[in-house]
């Protein structure tokens, strides 16, 4: 039974949080007056169940972000907002030959969903015939994002593409990174955050970890975003498992989409070619044989990062696993992080020292992730779990209201719902999971 209150209220965030002059949605006011690259994916699931039109403005105006190179950007500054930092003017993106003349972006990007997702339209959408012409005109751009990954972020030429900046995680400030950060030693930039206005600093990240976000962007602005030297010297180089699955997997869907729309034989090959090279790597790399868990590595110091976050289970969502390792995998996840006493499923290792129930990524649920395991436990059968990740997503929404991420404890009262309240992708993804007959 669909819960028509919880779909009404969900329609509603996505339809204020959308800028119908410019055709892109916030994420959430306030907080996050802009356009981001993978919100908008999620956000564009939730408005192909009702109104496929606002999904394909969305994915059209983060096209219209791209970059000649093919990079497309975390950020898309359409609008003008003082309420954000680091705002439009500080990446000075036009240091590159390649950024969009028209519009103002960051030079970091981040998960490159926007390939699964079209698949997703297409699947959700009645009017397939419409949404296929939408497909054609921007699958090439897609494609050529994939390119550029492969070619300017993969120096090992071995399939797996890394991130220089936690932003581009999406996953910002992870217990993850604290090795990293311990490597780094920058200065105590000058700056205003704006975040922490807007919520309360004790669910946000430390001042200290933001003169290290801060300080990886100067480098790439001190030499004008050219990846071969970002690769050279940037202090945080980083293969991220969620960041590559979801490559892997918008390579798969680019794959069913090129075969449904025909020809273009030679992208199929290289794409296949792309996707036996990352499987096999990723299989091979990434996988924590002592955790049975995927963790990151760290190509800058050369070694994994061995920690367990939600991250970890999103090969599930790629077809990344054998049966054989998925089973491991979600053996790991049922036993840390599969308690009764919790709801699935925390962004961190819940076991860990490091593990902080109200603090952004480095605890609370977030309802992307849950959504991107929902999917991967229902394909691989787990059923059962896969409903409880369900279960859980939709309590949390259904107590709290469509906020930004959640305790993952089970708590006496409503004070388990942290960040920007009315933000768009837990709307979005809500109408999704409702919709999903499982
Ligand atoms: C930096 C917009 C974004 C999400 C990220 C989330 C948060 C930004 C920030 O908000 O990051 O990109 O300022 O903290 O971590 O996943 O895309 O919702």
């Amino acid at each position: 039974m669909i819960d028509k209150n919880l779909v009404k209220g969900a329609i509603n965030v996505l339809n204020s949080n959308f800028n119908d002059q410019q055709g892109f949605t916030i994420p959430c006011e306030g907080l996050y007056p802009f356009q981001w690259h993978w919100d908008s994916g999620f956000i564009s699931i939730g408005f192909a169940h009702y109104d496929p039109n606002k999904a394909k403005r969305e994915i059209e105006a983060l096209l219209s972000g791209q970059w000649a190179n093919g990079f497309i950007p975390h950020i898309v500054f359409h609008n003008d907002s003082d309420t954000y930092f680091p705002g439009p003017d500080y990446h000075r993106t036009d240091l590159h030959p390649d950024c969009p003349k028209n519009v103002k972006t960051t030079g970091i990007t981040q998960p490159p969903v926007t390939g699964f997702v079209l698949k997703e339209l297409y699947d959700i959408v009645e009017d397939k015939a419409d949404m296929l012409t939408f497909i054609k005109q921007n699958i090439d751009k897609i494609y050529k994002n994939h390119e550029h990954f492969y070619r300017h972020r993969d120096p090992n030429k071995e399939g797996l593409v890394y991130i220089y900046h936690n932003w581009e995680s999406g996953t910002d400030n992870s217990p993850i990174w604290d090795e990293i950060w311990e490597t780094m030693d920058p200065p105590k930039y000058k700056y205003e955050r704006k975040d922490t206005t807007h919520v309360d600093a004790a669910q946000r990240p430390t001042n200290r970890e933001y003169d290290n976000y801060i300080h990886l962007l100067e480098i790439a602005k001190a030499h004008n975003y050219d990846d071969a030297k970002i690769a050279e010297l940037s202090p945080f180089l980083v293969q991220d498992p969620l960041f590559n699955a979801m490559l892997i997997k918008s390579n798969t869907a680019l794959i069913e989409l090129y075969e449904l729309i025909g020809g273009h034989e030679e992208k199929r090959t290289t794409l296949n070619q792309w996707q036996t090279k990352a499987k096999a790597r990723f299989n091979e790399k990434l996988f924590n044989k002592d955790l049975n868990a995927y963790v990151h590595y760290d190509l800058r110091n050369e070694k994994q990062l061995s920690h367990i976050t939600s991250s970890s289970f999103t090969p599930l969502f790629a077809g990344i696993p054998s049966k054989e390792r998925a089973t491991l995998l979600v053996n790991t996840l049922m036993t840390k992080f599969g308690e009764e006493e919790s709801y699935l499923c925390a962004s961190f290792d819940p076991q860990s020292d490091k593990f902080n129930p109200v603090k952004y990524w480095r605890g609370p649920v977030w309802i992307n992730l849950n959504w991107l395991l929902f999917r991967g436990l229902k394909s691989y059968d787990f059923i059962d779990i896969a409903k409880r990740i369900k279960a859980d997503t939709l309590t949390l929404i259904e107590e709290h209201g469509f906020y930004e991420y959640f305790d993952s404890r089970k708590l006496e009262g409503k004070n388990g719902a942290y960040g920007g309240n009315n933000f768009s992708w837990s709307a979005a993804l809500t109408i999704d999971l409702l919709k999903d007959k499982l």
